[in-house]
């Protein structure tokens, strides 16, 4: 029996140009493939992406401000990563994007995932807001459809949300940058922060932050960084509908490997947090232990959270990958 070597993930900035062509065309691929998700109440689940899209909807309240948030993020990288390998030829890993690296403010929109020619295309058109609206994400530059790149000038890219709804409604892919955002909430003493914290519950709510802007750990900090209020990265439910959303986990999912491996003995074991939304005090139920179960629809057999802990196990249920470089903590 051969053993399964696991897949090296790398920072996007790393690859080389045919590297990036083809995770992007693979990309393509997905957004073309016709969707698994039975059509039923004329839901707007047309593609093989929008699958994933429709998966992270459907559970939005139940896998954000949780204990397996992490844990379900990272099964979800996971199954976007062997469904752009298996079923569109992929033959590379899953990328990151270390946004620290984009850091400080006049910096971000220049990095390297927003380019044009060799990245994800960059920010919308401004679209003046609404100062009295409280969703208004602070330092917002953009607001409309990303008009270059490999996802700009399509009309009917996306085609679930905003939020909640999963009725059919094409949308261009917009973005929202807010450089002062990313500075305030992605530069390197953040990830730091998240770093030393003691056990599992405190590392994952110094990743998730809390539900406004201000309370922002580095999750929220890149999805409002990138879609502000009118891109679908800013939107709690269809943010995986930007292909962004899967760098941007790959690297939270590379910070907690980096937490996880700082003590191992102790790290691949530890999990809480809630089961229910926000219920840190468990008013409405307790914690999730490691044989919560983690599920993600059509796309891939239910496991549990214990099967997620350590991203280089390579058993038949296991995942396999790892990372090039990890975070360190600077003491
Ligand atoms: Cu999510």
């Amino acid at each position: 029996m051969s053993v399964k070597k696991p897949l090296k993930r790398r920072e996007w900035r790393t690859l080389s140009t045919p590297e990036k062509k083809d995770y992007l065309t693979a990309v393509k691929c997905i957004l073309a493939k016709p969707s698994k998700t039975p059509t039923f109440n004329n839901t707007g689940v047309i593609s093989r992406y929008d699958d994933l899209v429709y998966t992270h909807i459907q559970q939005t309240f139940s896998i954000h401000y949780t204990g397996h948030f992490m844990a379900w993020h990272r099964f979800f990288g996971a199954i976007y990563e062997n469904m752009l390998r298996n079923e569109c030829g992929y033959k590379g890993a899953q990328p990151y994007w270390d946004w620290t690296l984009d850091t400080p403010a006049n910096n971000w929109a220049d990095s390297p995932v927003f380019d044009g020619q060799t990245g994800f295309g960059g920010n919308g058109a401004f679209v003046a807001g609404d100062p009295t609206n409280p969703f208004e994400v602070p330092g917002r530059t953009g607001g409309g459809c990303v008009s270059n790149g490999p996802f700009a000038n399509n009309n009917n890219l996306v085609h679930l949300g905003p939020t909640g709804s999963v009725t059919y409604n094409p949308q261009c892919l917009r973005r929202d940058l807010s450089p002062y955002f990313a500075a305030r909430y992605l530069a390197k003493n953040q990830t730091q922060l998240t770093l030393a914290q003691p056990d599992f519950g405190w590392f994952a709510r110094t990743v998730e932050g809390g539900p406004s802007f201000e309370a922002s750990g580095v999750h929220g900090g890149e999805h409002y960084s990138v879609g502000g209020t009118y891109g679908q990265m800013g939107d709690l439910y269809t943010s995986p509908a930007d292909p962004l959303f899967y760098l941007h986990h790959a690297n939270l999912d590379r910070l907690w490997w980096s937490w996880q491996k700082l003590s191992p003995a102790a790290r691949l074991a530890d999990v809480s947090g809630p089961i229910f939304l926000m219920d840190y005090d468990n008013a409405q139920g307790g914690n999730v232990t490691l044989d919560f179960p983690l599920t993600a629809g059509v796309n891939a057999p239910d496991v549990t959270i214990c099967n997620v802990m350590n991203i280089a196990d390579c058993s038949r249920t296991g995942l396999c990958y790892e990372y090039d470089k990890l975070y360190t903590l600077q003491r």
